[in-house]
This record gives structure tokens, sequence and C-alpha cells, in this order.
């Protein structure tokens, strides 16, 4: 039952994130990602839409929620096959062999996955290398050895299911290979090889029970209940946000128009006021033209508004914010690029580390909800949230949402 509630969950952890891949547009430009050899594994890859605008939140939201909430069944399914670790002889056939390696990948890139997840939104970016690249390749390799083992044990799984409660727990069937022979159709259940007794997961000499199959599943079905009702508040949002107890950001974002989660701080990130004060310029260059702005020009341009989420990679997404700056297409426009205007390039007044740049593909350039934020919720931009102008881009993951904009490059190479 557990390994059947995981072939439904992580197949689709698996799609998700492969999503979450696609939205960074990772094929566009080695600014936006850095996974060496992705072109075989990225082999599915297209351009991440702009529509619906909620579509991040909602791939990434499932893909974080559902990842927490499968721990208490993943770790509940390995210590149910705990003791096939120990089955003796270890290797009974060629076929058990293939299967017994792909379980070394298996439980090893399980355990790769949930806890670099875990540790990613948590915060802890402890990784020896990005996390995109680690958590990309080992959920191929995790994906390979899953496609094995379901192919092995799907039978098994669904019989086991399909079987009454009484013929699967009889032991003295399995402890004892002379017992006479069931009718053709419960073979299975008699005398069964040592193999057989091992895969069923029933012990041949079993002590006194100190859980019963019915509070086995309860206490799994409660953590993950518990753990869903204190996590998915942090996708959801708004109101909710006050529901999500292990949300490592905390519960309050604040209030008044700019009170909604900060991601980093520009303290933390060693933003200047000197750099976002009366000294920053825009600088807009493409089609081999450059112009320069300063704020109140960039205030004089036409302003127009979009109600758009930040959804953020660690699963937490805000509800609608309405923004207001200038169409990102106007900007293009600026330096002769007209409706169809190329991709850009976005760099902030950030100096290094992750994420003081990103590429916009043209799909996002060119929708009329993309802009390059002056105000939200009818205030200005607040320091932390990027004053004096950020990206809102509709359905793109939050790291593209780049703060502290100081150039738009369209249309280079990247
Ligand atoms: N310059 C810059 N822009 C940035 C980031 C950053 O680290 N530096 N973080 C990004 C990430 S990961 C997210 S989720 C959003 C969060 O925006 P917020 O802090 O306004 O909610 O900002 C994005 N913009
Ligand atoms: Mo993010």
């Amino acid at each position: 039952m557990f390994g059947l509630i995981l072939l439904v969950g992580v197949t689709i952890l698996f799609l998700t994130g492969l999503l979450s891949y696609a939205s960074y547009n990772p094929d566009l430009s080695r600014i936006n990602d850095e996974t060496p050899d992705k072109d075989l594994l990225g082999f599915y890859l297209f351009s991440w839409p702009t529509s619906p605008y909620w579509l991040y939140r909602v791939t990434q939201g499932v893909h974080v929620t559902l990842g927490i909430v499968l721990v208490p069944v993943l770790l509940a399914k390995l210590w149910s096959v705990v003791p096939l670790l120990f089955s003796w002889p270890p290797v009974r056939s060629a076929s058990h062999a293939v299967e017994r390696l792909s379980l070394l990948l298996l439980v090893g890139g399980a355990l790769f996955e949930f806890a670099t997840g875990i540790l990613n939104v948590q915060l802890h970016y402890i990784f020896p290398g990005s996390f995109y690249t680690l958590h990309f390749y080992g959920a191929w390799v995790f994906i390979g050895a899953f496609v094995v083992h379901v192919s092995f044990r799907l039978t098994r799984a669904l019989r086991a299911v399909t079987t009454r409660r009484d013929e699967a727990e009889r032991p003295s069937d399995l402890a004892d290979p002379a017992a006479p022979a069931a009718p053709a159709d419960r073979a299975y259940l008699s005398a069964p090889s040592a193999g057989d007794r091992a895969a069923r997961l029933v012990a041949p000499r079993p002590a006194p029970p100190t859980l019963s199959r019915r509070g086995a599943v309860g206490l799994v079905g409660a953590g993950s209940g518990v753990l869903l009702l204190v996590t998915v508040g942090q996708s959801v949002g708004g109101w909710f946000r006050r529901t999500a107890l292990l949300a490592p950001h905390g519960q309050d974002p604040g209030t008044g128009p700019n009170g909604f989660q900060i991601n980093k701080t520009a303290a933390a990130l060693g933003i200047r006021t000197s750099d976002t004060g009366p000294a920053w310029r825009l600088t807009v260059r493409g089609g081999g033209r450059q112009t320069v702005l300063t704020l109140d020009e960039l205030r004089a341009l036409p302003q127009h508004e979009s109600a758009l989420p930040i959804a953020c990679v660690e699963g937490w997404s805000t509800t609608d914010q309405r923004w207001r700056g200038v169409r990102i297409v106007d900007l293009a426009a600026l330096v002769g690029l007209g409706p169809d205007a190329p991709h850009v390039r976005v760099d902030s007044v950030q100096r290094g580390g992750a994420f003081a740049s990103a590429v916009l593909r043209d799909n996002q350039v060119r929708d009329r909800r993309s802009l390059l934020a002056l105000r939200v919720n009818g205030a200005v931009l607040s320091h932390d949230h990027g004053y004096p102008a950020r990206i809102i881009v509709p359905g793109a993951p939050g790291v593209h949402n780049t703060k502290w904009v100081t150039r738009l490059t369209f249309g280079e190479p990247v």
C-alpha cells in the first residue's frame, strides 16, 4: 500500500520537478543554469509559458508540499522492507542481482532527493555544488531505478492489496514450506520459496506485534496529514500563511502594501542605498542602441498594472499582488525593438552571488503583463522588494523576478 502511494506520488514529484527545471529556461543561457550535459537529460525542455500566470505557483507548490507530505510514507516503506536487505542468499539469480543493484540506486536516490529537496526548502544550502544540478541528476538516477523496481514489483504490489487479509497474514503458510498446496489461484500463498517468503514481508517467526497493521497505516497517515496542515499554507499564501508552521521564513511577512514574503533582504545581499539612491540609472541596450533613464524618466513612461504572485522554488508563494510599472516591451521599444522583441538579459545592482542576473525568453518579454515594476499595491517598492525597480513576469519562477534592476540588454547572445 505504501509502495502504491509512492508510485503515484513519486511520479507526480518527478514530473513537477522536470517542469520546475524547464521553468528556469536553462537552455537559454548559462546565467539561468550551469548544469553541464543537461542537453541529453534536458531533451524535453520547452519554452515555459506565461499563461496561466499562476502556473509555477501550482506546479512548485505541489512539488514541495507533496514531497514533504510523502516523507512519513517513504520512511515507513523503507522500514517495512529493511528485513529484505538481509535476505539470504544475497543473490539468487541474474534478475535478482539486477533488482538488488537497482535497489541501491532506488533507496539511495530516494534518500538523496528527499534530503536535498528538504534542505533546499529549509534554506540550508550546504551542498557541494549547485542545488539544481544535484537534484536534477539525482532525479534521473532515481527515476531509472524506480522504473526498474516498479516493473519488477507492480503485479506483486497489486496482488498484495487485493488479497484478503487473513490469507495474506497466515504466518503458518509461510513458515512451513511443506504446507499442503493451495488451490491453483492461491498458489502463491502456499509452499513459498525462500525468496517468495522474504518478498511477502511476513516474518517466518513473528514476535508478538507491537503495532497493528491499521495502527501502522494510521500513524503514517496522521504524520502525513499533520505535515500537510503545517506546510501547505506557505504555497497558498495570504491568510493561510499563518498555518505554515514549518515555513522557514516564518508565518508573518508584515503588513501594508509591501507586507508579503521577502526572500533575501537588501541587507543580506549587501545592496547599498547608494546603489539605489539618486545616482541609480536604468540602462537599456539592444539593436545596437543604448539609452539611460533616471527614475523620474522611468516614472514618466506609460505605467501599467498586473496582478501577479511571486512563487519561489522553495515552495512558498504570495497571493496576487498589484504591481505597477513599465512594460518590458515598452522598454524594448526605447531602443527600437518592436512588439516582436527578443530575449533580454536582466542585471541588478547586486555584486555577484546567485540570482544577481537572469535571462527572460522572448515570450516572457512580449507578454504585456510583464513589467519592470516600480510600485506594488499602491505604494513605492520597499528596499527589500527591489526598490527602485524589479521584474515581474507571469508564470515565471520567483528567481527570475530580479530585484534592484539596473540594466536590460535585449537580444544579445547570452
Ligand atoms: N537581485 C536579486 N533579485 C532576486 C533575488 C536575489 O537574490 N537577488 N532572489 C529572487 C528569488 S529566489 C525570489 S523567490 C524573488 C523573491 O522576491 P521577494 O523577495 O520580493 O518576495 O526575488 C528574486 N529576485
Ligand atoms: Mo526563489
